[in-house]
């Protein structure tokens, strides 16, 4: 799907602001919405959960309304007129006039209805949009509800649901360890095409010599999808690098310049389609991705992660879009010399993206299937029905996010049962990693994130384009003693050695308090964290499969209540409000040493 842009042709209403707002309950809304009995204010787009003061909104379980008249100037007569939605947490039911014009399960990826004929140009409308936060064993990620067997969770933070069956009704209870934001997190906008209009750009680079080539497929849609499509390619400075007619082939830039990650030149091309009356520009990079044997390459290149798993996520617009707080984070990154990190535990907005495609930072986009996991009594393979839902998702992210040169492997969630049921993980997850590498036309590397487990009995994390492992050795387990950890981390090492893959850890830290110090480094201290870190990481080094160090994480992060959790998750290396701890500084250090390409040879 497109990101609305506005250009010539387009025109593009961003309705942010402060809408109308009332808690709902559990009961789904009826096919007609009328207007919200007692609406207050709310900011859009953010979570409502932080805006107000009073319990109930932070743990609402159930629907939320919101309202606002939407007005359709005049002049966009004669246009087509799209309403999206960029995330409506996690389902969404849109009224138009009290008429539901749709709907759309997930919590983290874009929907859109076109709205010609609903709100005519020069007329108003009530637009009422429905968003229900509650999560279960069918949607991801998933949550408790207090209506699953479940057996004790093994993320700690996380109450058990044996506990919550105690309390009378269905509660806010994650499976997963970050605050269930929710509401109309992203921005929601109006946007105009032609009535012949593009609808879809799917762009495939690659690198012939000293020339890049650029696959091209257009889809077209309205009045007459046949019109003729043009292509062409500009440089940075506007001047015209390619052409091409058609609606698909392959263009070839002369000496092309490639996209490389921070600090190398991040080059964006720009294409600029036009069909009939409609223009639209993707930008995109010439580069490539590949896994060969135990490394991952970028151009060719063997190429070594160094970055972070991140939230969305900050004070009052919990998991809402803060472009400031994305920018600052950018520069953040550079300024720890890191180049990538991990979407974790969902996509991200688009916004981030083409930051990061501005910006050469890489990216591992996860969808949010966070949280598939029941326990040892319970074959969640067998149990949730969530199938269905991941392939939407996956296809969703893919279709979304394929154009971004910044984006360099999918990861089809994190942390899933792997040990307890390995044949049952194994056919699940297997089948989706070939589902997932059809749906991307750049076929990069797929993989799925696995958590600390019994890595001889999992029978699939060893079958992914690069092995992705959460370790928590010196936290979680062997808790506060960094010679046992790495002493288990060179056991499972020597076990991944033998597997002929790239081996990258994705999730690896310890809480520190900011502030707490002490000359002997004890858990929760900054001293601790950074020694933590420091004495792993020289087991690291010494393995060359071992192609990249992913720290969870980037910054500390809202969860729910919990006796593991101080005001939430506090593993960041730089706090909630973005300041550094002392491990943020050795990191500094340590990463602006490590090059991006030919770490490990
Ligand atoms: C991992 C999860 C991550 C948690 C982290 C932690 O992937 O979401 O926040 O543990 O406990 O298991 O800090």
């Amino acid at each position: 799907m497109l990101y609305p842009r506005e250009n010539e042709v387009r025109t593009v209403i961003d309705l942010s602001g402060v809408w109308q707002f009332q808690l709902g309950d559990e009961n789904t809304p009826g096919e007609t919405c009328g207007s919200l009995l007692k609406p207050e204010c709310i900011a859009v787009p953010a979570s409502y959960n932080d805006q107000k003061e009073d319990p109930k909104y932070r743990n609402h379980y159930g629907w939320a309304y919101y309202q606002k008249k939407l007005t359709v100037p005049s002049c966009l007569k004669g246009q087509r007129m799209m309403l999206r939605f960029d995330a409506v947490t996690h389902a969404a039911k849109v009224y138009v006039n009290g008429k539901l014009a749709v709907e759309h399960k997930g919590g983290f990826l874009p929907f859109e209805v076109e709205i010609t004929d609903l709100i005519p140009a020069g007329t108003s409308g009530e637009l009422i949009v429905a968003a229900d936060n509650r999560i279960n064993n069918g949607t991801l990620p998933v949550g408790n509800e207090g209506t699953i067997a479940f057996f004790g969770s093994d993320n700690p933070g996380v109450p058990s649901v044996e506990a919550a069956k105690l309390w009378a009704k269905p509660q806010n209870i994650p499976n997963f360890d970050f605050f269930n934001y929710a509401g109309i997190n992203r921005p929601v906008r109006l946007y105009t095409t032609p009535k012949t209009y593009i609808a879809d750009i799917t762009l495939v680079p690659d690198i012939d010599g000293t020339d890049g080539l650029v696959k091209y497929e257009i889809t077209t849609g309205g009045e007459n999808p046949a019109e003729a499509v043009q292509i062409e390619i500009l440089e940075e400075d506007g001047m015209l690098a390619a052409s091409a007619s058609g609606s698909f082939g392959t263009v070839r830039i002369p000496n092309a310049k490639l996209w490389q990650p921070w600090p190398g030149t991040p080059y964006l091309y720009t294409a600029r389609i036009t069909c009939g009356e409609d223009i639209y520009e993707q930008s995109f990079g010439i580069r490539t991705v590949k896994v060969e044997g135990t490394r991952f390459l970028i151009n060719g290149e063997p190429f070594y992660f160094k970055g972070f798993g991140k939230h969305e996520d900050s004070a009052f617009h919990g998991r809402g879009l803060d472009v400031c707080l994305d920018v600052k984070d950018v520069n953040l990154i550079h300024w720890l010399h890191a180049n990538s990190f991990r979407t974790s535990h969902y996509p991200y907005a688009e916004e981030m993206y083409d930051l990061c495609d501005r910006e050469g930072i890489v990216i591992i986009d996860e969808t949010p299937a966070v949280g598939i996991g029941a326990g040892e009594h319970q074959d969640p393979y067998k149990t949730f029905p969530i199938r269905e839902h991941h392939e939407q998702v996956l296809r969703e992210m893919i279709d979304r996010d394929k154009n971004h040169p910044c984006v360099v492997m999918w990861s089809m969630g994190n942390e899933p049962d792997t040990e307890h049921f390995p044949e049952s993980a194994y056919d699940y997850w297997h089948s989706l990693y070939e589902y997932t590498h059809t749906l991307d036309p750049q076929d990069r590397p797929v993989t799925f994130v696995c958590c600390q487990n019994n890595y001889e009995r999992d029978l699939v994390t060893r079958t992914m384009d690069v092995v992705c492992i959460n370790r928590y050795y010196g936290w979680y387990n062997l808790s506060g003693n960094l010679d046992a950890a790495c002493y288990a981390w060179n056991q499972e090492l020597d076990f991944w050695e033998k597997q002929d893959k790239p081996v990258m850890v994705t999730e690896y830290g310890a809480d520190a308090i900011a502030g707490i110090h002490g000359t002997v480094p004890e858990m929760f201290s900054e001293e601790y964290q950074m020694e933590f870190y420091r004495r792993q990481n020289a087991e690291f080094d010494k393995r060359s499969f071992f192609t990249g160090e992913q720290v969870w994480g980037f910054a500390d992060f809202g969860t729910v209540q919990g006796c593991m959790r101080a005001d939430g998750n506090k593993k960041g290396l730089l706090t909630r409000d973005r300041r550094p701890k002392l491990a943020a500084h050795y990191f500094r250090n340590r990463w602006e040493n490590i090059p991006n390409f030919g770490y490990k040879k």
